[in-house]
């Protein structure tokens, strides 16, 4: 990723001195900067010892897998707990929660929603488990999703 940096030397160096690079991030004292030899985000090379090496950083955040969290049919279970049960655990509005429960209902099965693994997996769990409370066979359960990156 690039990233516009702003390197800023203070009166206190000797220097009143602004300037504006765009460069890979580093987390450096602008003072180290100079010694190193970076000036408009190029490095300078000023050969023999006394330089400090300094390796572009790399860009490290990926985004995790996701997974559909997918609740199922059945005959026994309310329509009004599947639709307290979207409300509580998925966010959502009487309305939407409704028409999630409705098109499972005629359908079979339907996406409540779509998050990184351990978030799906408990939002499943969470749900069984208030069903198996309340004494009703809803089920819910996780499938890995395509719409990432990695699909
Ligand atoms: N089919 C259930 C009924 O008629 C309602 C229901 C909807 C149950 C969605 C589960 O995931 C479900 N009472």
């Amino acid at each position: 990723m690039r990233v516009r940096a702003r390197l800023v030397l203070s009166k206190r160096c000797g220097v009143d001195y602004t300037e504006s690079m765009t460069r890979d991030y580093l987390s450096i004292h602008p003072f180290a900067a100079s010694r190193a030899g970076v000036r408009n985000g190029e490095r300078e090379d000023h050969g023999g010892e006394g330089g400090l090496a300094i390796a572009p950083a790399k860009p490290k955040l990926k985004r995790p897998p996701l997974y559909r969290v997918i609740l199922l049919n059945d005959d026994y279970t309310p329509m009004e707990f599947v639709v307290l049960v979207l409300e509580q655990f998925f966010g959502m509005n009487r309305e939407k929660a409704t028409q999630v429960m409705l098109a499972v209902h005629t359908r079979g099965k339907g996406v409540c929603g779509i998050y990184p693994q351990d978030i799906a997996e408990t939002k499943a769990a969470q749900v069984n488990q208030s069903a198996r409370d309340s004494g009703h066979p809803l089920l819910c359960e996780v499938e890995p999703s395509m719409d990432d990156d990695e699909g």
